[in-house]
């Protein structure tokens, strides 16, 4: 039997690297977009697996030019299409708004054509996000499927379009479109201008003498934070699953970035409360207090279960950081 083919859109960030090492173990032909960046180099630096040399395939290509995503999803006609390409940076889709709109909204709309137009069979996995939920819960303190959304930045709102446009694209085509609505997802990939890699970065910089302090946003704030490693298998649970549908992946509990900090500063005998300052640039002009996801559904129907704990999770990232630096 022929190899299968799977298109990830994004391959190059932090899911779409752990998800194509996934996808090669299980045997399959991987075909990674890649956007073009002036330092070639930078596109590639979290796809070192020695696994990933001769079943990659790397495409130059926008979501935002149709013309290429209906070429490759022609010529190829993947089984399945992974989209995790975005503009992901919470905050900064409020300096750029339109582009975040377009890419992660207008993007996906360019995908399902290409898949409706060229590739009907082709089976599809949209990248959804908590941020849509904006600051809904439902009365137990979760967020699930049918808690309402109402995002509060340019990113949620161009995540809940395309989120509606799939499940739209679903009903109305009869297509294999599934979707998962992940919480907050980390590990050492993870840039470092996101809260937890940022943090733990900052830490050792001082613990080494680097840096003297660390200035951040606002402190409150709660996420579910889960791994990367055991988000991507999920990713591919959900797409082997025998429905299309959406699904919520969590962990089920929720830290403020205080307590981030607290764990982190700690683990490298450090008081946070001394070197951690405020700067308002870091806050977004309206902010997601709270999410903790039900992830209870997913992990039944689906057999998932995650291996790494919080702690584990943080323990890596300083590992790697302390290593690095
Ligand atoms: O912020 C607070 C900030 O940027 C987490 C993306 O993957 O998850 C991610 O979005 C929290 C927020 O992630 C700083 O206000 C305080 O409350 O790591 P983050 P995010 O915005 O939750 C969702 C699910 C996605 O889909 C997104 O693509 O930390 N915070 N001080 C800070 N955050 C940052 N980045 N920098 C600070 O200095």
């Amino acid at each position: 039997m022929s190899k299968k083919t799977a298109l990830i859109t994004g391959v190059s960030g932090q899911d779409g690297s752990y998800l194509a090492e996934l996808l090669i173990e299980e045997g399959y032909k991987v075909i990674g977009l890649l956007r073009r960046q002036s330092v070639a180099e930078n596109q590639t630096t979290r796809l070192l697996a020695p696994s990933l040399e001769s079943n990659l395939e790397l495409i130059y290509s926008d979501l935002l030019d149709e013309t290429s995503i209906f070429k490759i999803v022609d010529q190829y006609k993947p089984d399945e299409i992974y989209n995790l390409a975005a503009m992901s940076h919470v905050r900064i889709s409020f300096d750029v708004p339109s582009f975040t709109i377009k890419t992660n909204s207008i993007g996906v709309l360019n995908l399902l054509e290409a898949i409706r137009n060229f590739s009907p069979k082709s089976k599809f996995y949209q990248a959804s996000s908590s941020e849509m939920f904006g600051n809904s819960v439902d009365e137990d303190g979760s967020q699930r499927l049918t808690t309402p959304m109402n995002p509060v930045s340019p990113y949620g709102c161009s995540k809940l379009m395309a989120y509606k446009l799939n499940s739209h694209y679903r009903n109305a085509y009869n297509l294999h479109l599934t979707s998962g609505i992940l919480f907050n997802h980390e590990s050492p990939r993870r840039g470092s201008n996101f809260i937890t890699n940022k943090v733990v970065k900052g830490a050792v910089l001082i613990k080494k003498g680097v840096e003297k302090n660390l200035y951040l946003g606002n402190l409150d704030s709660k996420r579910d934070w889960g791994h990367s490693y055991d988000y991507v298998r999920a990713i591919y649970k959900i797409m082997q699953y025998k429905t299309a549908r959406d699904w919520i992946v969590a962990t089920g509990s929720t830290r403020s970035v205080r307590e981030l900090c607290d764990y982190v500063f700690n683990k490298l005998e450090m008081n946070y409360e001394e070197k951690v300052k405020f700067d308002p640039k870091f806050l977004r002009s309206e902010e997601l207090k709270y999410l903790r996801g039900d992830p209870s559904e997913t992990k039944e129907l689906l057999n998932w279960q995650p291996v790494y704990t919080f702690e584990s999770m943080i323990d890596e990232m300083i590992d790697h950081w302390y290593s690095e630096i």
